[in-house]
């Protein structure tokens, strides 16, 4: 049976995954990690779970060899927005971070997922049907730590032999968890704008369009990713993977379908917009399904149909 870390496990994509892990794995199989111990209840009730800082190496280290750990999942990292506004900070998380993971991981031989993000492309990477392999020079501090991570994941493969997997995540909704910080925050409170409010001021413009994806397939393409044959896999770090592409204004009609009355207005965030501008429209993920099998389930309509549907009972249980 496998022995997990997941790091960052109170985030976005770790909150939801490491539950989904318990419940494959054995909860005492799956060990949570994060900054905010106390930000889920869920976590700390259902399983291991330690209050621990990435930067701290001796307490990573220590976690993986207590539990003889195989596997890590380091989702601990700043994301877009919030690191531009600290990126002195972002750097420290998000590479000391990693490169503590990958040393543990060397140590104790243990496989990694790193997720990188549209974010490791910049705005001279061509924006439709993005390349697997194409030019990276990102112009946020965000994008130069994933292009450095998946280099980094890369370098401990070749050199080291560590088992090192990634997927380059677009934005990502979830019906569970809000996103802290992020440049594609918009697609999830949206969500809950349209059930209270009926209105949303959108913080990126009309037609600002990004590849987005729901978070039970982002969870589905992570532990699918990390479950594939060694020997099928050609890229390893850094897989294009998306599920849909989208604007505020489809994104918006699609809503309406269900909500007529829901409107939308535009109050751009110039540092958010900036960001979002720099991003591809729309990735080409081509070697995610002929390397592993990549195959996402839900599209717009059925994602939109589902998110109303949970936020609406969330709303009403308080
Ligand atoms: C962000 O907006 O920072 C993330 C991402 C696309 O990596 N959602």
């Amino acid at each position: 049976m496998k022995k997990i870390l997941v790091t960052g496990a109170t985030g976005q994509i770790g909150s939801e995954l490491t539950l989904v892990l318990r419940d494959q794995y054995g909860a005492e199989n799956v060990i949570a990690a994060a900054y905010n111990r106390r930000s889920s209840t869920e976590l700390p009730e259902s399983g291991p779970f330690y209050g621990i800082d990435v930067r701290d190496t001796d307490s990573i280290e220590q976690i993986v060899a207590d539990h003889r750990c195989d596997t890590i999942f380091h989702l601990a990292a700043l994301l877009s927005a919030v690191a531009e506004d600290r990126p002195q900070e972002a750097w420290d998380i998000n590479m000391n971070g990693l490169i503590n993971v990958l040393e543990a991981s060397r140590k104790h031989r243990c496989s990694v997922f790193f997720p990188s993000s549209i974010g490791a492309f910049g705005p001279g990477t061509p924006a439709n049907d993005t390349p697997q392999d194409t030019m990276q020079r990102p112009t946020t501090i965000y994008g130069i730590t994933k292009v450095s991570g998946e280099l980094l994941c890369d370098y401990y493969y070749r050199r080291f032999g560590v088992d090192t997997r990634g997927l380059r995540y677009p934005g990502l909704i979830s019906s569970k968890v809000l996103p802290g910080g992020g440049s594609t925050d918009y697609a999830v409170e949206i969500f809950y704008a349209a059930l209270t409010a009926r209105h949303y001021d959108c913080f990126l413009s009309a037609e600002t369009q990004l590849d987005m994806m729901y978070m039970p397939d982002a969870i589905d393409a992570a532990i699918r990713l990390m479950n594939a044959d060694n020997n099928t896999l050609r890229h390893r770090n850094a897989f294009n993977v998306t599920a849909m592409s989208f604007t505020p204004a489809k994104l918006a009609a699609e809503i309406q379908k269900h909500i007529p009355d829901f409107t939308i207005a535009y109050a751009i965030d110039p540092v958010r917009q900036a960001i979002a501008s720099s991003w591809p429209r729309h990735m080409d993920d081509s070697a995610a399904r002929a390397e592993w099998g990549w195959q996402p389930r839900f599209d717009l309509a059925a994602m939109v149909r589902d998110m109303l549907e949970k936020i609406a009972v969330k709303i009403q249980n308080g």
